[in-house]
């Protein structure tokens, strides 16, 4: 071994030596050695294999039923001062955490195998990817770790040339939520993570270290970690796009990426192109515009709610060669959730299926899906330069008061509106369902250092030089007075990313208001769709009281993160709130 990977050498024997696993085995990323994972997971039961006619190539996972989510109550950032963590996250003293946790590493894999997992995040040539190693003794991570991520032999390569990775320990342990935890050390560029098989809490590449970590590398570095989807749109012209988007947990991130155009708008020539669904990677590249790459290599999607209407393409991505977690199975053995045809007989948790015991798919159950199945897969997700962003949108599950959409006035006043991002609480991590809560660009579980810091952070790419994206606010989860959703979602939602992008180009004039502007009558495209135009003009009417409540708001919000909180980000929420108190002309006039 030369010198280089030496490093990764001693690490790997000095964590060999305290959990004190019967094989190490280094992985390559082969087909071989998937089939061979699968296999052996087949026979230990950790997979269940599905209706090889109608699924070739699909598996299913049970995960322990108290293991179903990411647990942001057990998840730390140690930094070396507590007040680098922020108010965001919770803290615990480095080597306080690592000694806790040490202690419970301490011969959990005896008489087990060692993974040492090599990945890249981004593609393997991009100078934004940045590698890894995640240590695990869990061999569905291993499998999962092949799908989401550049993993094997390519990256250790990359490692041996750079010399330097992140960190990463896992060990599913006993599975009991008393003896669980997932720590981080920016500082230290080390997670570690014990007690839970879960996606998000094992998969360490994802949100670990693409978002908490890659955070913390990206503010040092000069770029940008985000939980945002990437999507290109291309018009009639053969011109493309691209947009990032950040939606809280479940609120339609991977639907959005792979939309699929109304007919009208298909059979004039526009398409959508998928290059992310979950993590953005971006920087200014020379020309002053950000760049953008999506770190992960596949979906690891919600799976309920995804059907034949709401997102053909995963539908059609996710019929084969795909690993499911906590799906229903039906009488011939295809995995279900609800919202697809057909009756689920087993639950799951392996139980006959009986409506008693709630839903048969666990509402936060998931297929981890390779990103190249994807019919919209666009190829310049592998692009080393990454893909120009044209906008960036934020959006959360808002039943009142947020318009459809909005745009920010400059990129100030776009920060502003990410930092007051809301939403309605899903079942992606564990706590109550459907709780308004504050979720600055998405990134409350995954920011890995203080959000003043990283609103400043934000506020610092606006310098001369700078061809930013513009910035808007989407909300297409607005309800009537009779509680249905106003917007009909899903594809339609072109509708407004084809305003968004006529605003980018200076073709469409908009109205503007103190909280954004908004489309003017007749800028969106509403033909082929039975929507009223009394629905329109509620969708994007501003109540000015009820505004003036949520700046108050968000006012008290952003004092929350006392001295770090950049001036000039307080300054602008009191601009939008005294620009609320002016008459003004109706909205949607
Ligand atoms: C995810 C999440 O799994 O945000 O992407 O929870
Ligand atoms: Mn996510």
């Amino acid at each position: 071994m030369t010198s280089k990977l030496e490093v990764l050498a001693r690490w790997v024997d000095q964590i060999a030596a305290t959990t004190r696993p019967a094989k190490i085995h280094w992985c390559d990323g082969s087909d071989a050695e998937y089939h061979a994972l699968v296999q052996q997971m087949l026979h230990t039961g950790d997979l269940i294999e599905l209706n090889q006619q109608t699924h070739p190539g699909c598996y299913l996972h049970r995960s322990h039923p108290s293991d179903v989510a990411r647990v942001e109550h057990l998840t730390f950032v140690c930094t070396e001062h507590e007040e680098d963590a922020g108010p965001n996250n919770h803290w615990m003293a480095p080597a306080d955490a690592h000694a806790k946790i040490d202690a419970l590493f301490e011969g959990c894999m005896e008489g087990r195998t060692m993974y040492v997992i090599p990945y890249c995040m981004g593609p393997i040539d991009s100078p934004l990817s940045r590698c890894g190693v995640e240590i695990t003794d869990s061999p569905y991570v291993v499998v999962n770790m092949r799908t989401m991520t550049r993993m094997g032999a390519a990256a250790l390569a990359r490692i041996e040339r750079e010399g330097h990775f992140v960190k990463g320990l896992h060990s599913t342990g006993e599975l009991d939520p008393e003896r669980r935890f997932i720590m981080h050390f920016p500082e230290e560029l080390t997670i570690k993570s014990y007690g839970s098989g879960y996606g998000g809490n094992a998969l360490l590449g994802k949100k670990c270290h693409a978002l908490r970590l890659g955070s913390f590398q990206a503010r040092r570095e000069g770029w940008l970690a985000e939980h945002m989807l990437i999507v290109g749109i291309e018009n009639p012209q053969g011109q493309t796009h691209y947009v990032a988007a950040a939606f809280p947990s479940a609120c339609g991130k991977t639907n959005l990426a792979m939309l699929i155009p109304p007919e009208g708008y298909r059979k004039n020539g526009w398409r959508v192109w998928t290059i992310g669904d979950d993590i953005c990677w971006m920087r200014p590249g020379e020309d002053g515009r950000l760049y953008a790459i999506n770190p992960e290599a596949g979906f690891f999607g919600v799976a309920p709610g995804t059907s034949a209407s709401s997102n053909p393409n995963a539908l059609t991505s996710i019929s084969h060669d795909t690993i499911f977690t906590n799906v229903a199975v039906t009488a011939d053995n295809q995995p279900w959730w609800e919202g697809l045809p057909g009756t689920p007989v087993t639950d799951w948790q392996g139980r006959p299926y009986d409506p008693a015991n709630g839903p048969a798919a666990h509402p936060n159950s998931r297929f981890t899906v390779s990103a190249k199945q994807c019919p919209t897969w666009s190829s310049k997700a592998e692009d080393a330069q990454g893909v120009p962003i044209s906008a960036i949108v934020f959006g959360g599950r808002r039943p009142s008061l947020l318009p459809l959409v909005m745009e920010a006035q400059d990129w100030t006043h776009g920060v502003l509106m990410g930092a007051a991002m809301g939403s309605e609480t899903t079942a992606a991590a564990t706590g109550a369902v459907g709780v308004l809560r504050r979720d600055s660009m998405a990134m409350k579980p995954f920011c890995g250092y203080h959000y003043g810091d990283y609103f400043k952070h934000w506020l610092s790419f606006d310098k001369p030089g700078a061809k930013l994206p513009k910035i808007f606010h989407v909300n297409w989860f607005r309800k009537g007075r009779d509680g249905k959703f106003l917007w009909p979602g899903f594809g339609e939602n072109l509708r407004v990313l084809e305003w968004m992008i006529a605003r980018v180009e200076g073709k469409a004039r908009g109205v503007e208001t103190p909280i954004g502007t908004v489309p003017a009558t007749g800028e969106l495209k509403l033909e082929g769709l039975d929507l009223p135009r009394d629905t329109l003009a509620e969708l994007i009417n501003i109540d000015p009281a009820g505004w003036q409540t949520e700046l108050q708001a968000i006012g008290e919000y952003l004092d929350s993160f006392g001295d770090r909180l950049p001036a000039r980000l307080r300054q602008e929420q009191q601009r939008v709130h005294q620009a609320l108190q002016m008459p003004r002309k109706a909205a949607n006039a």
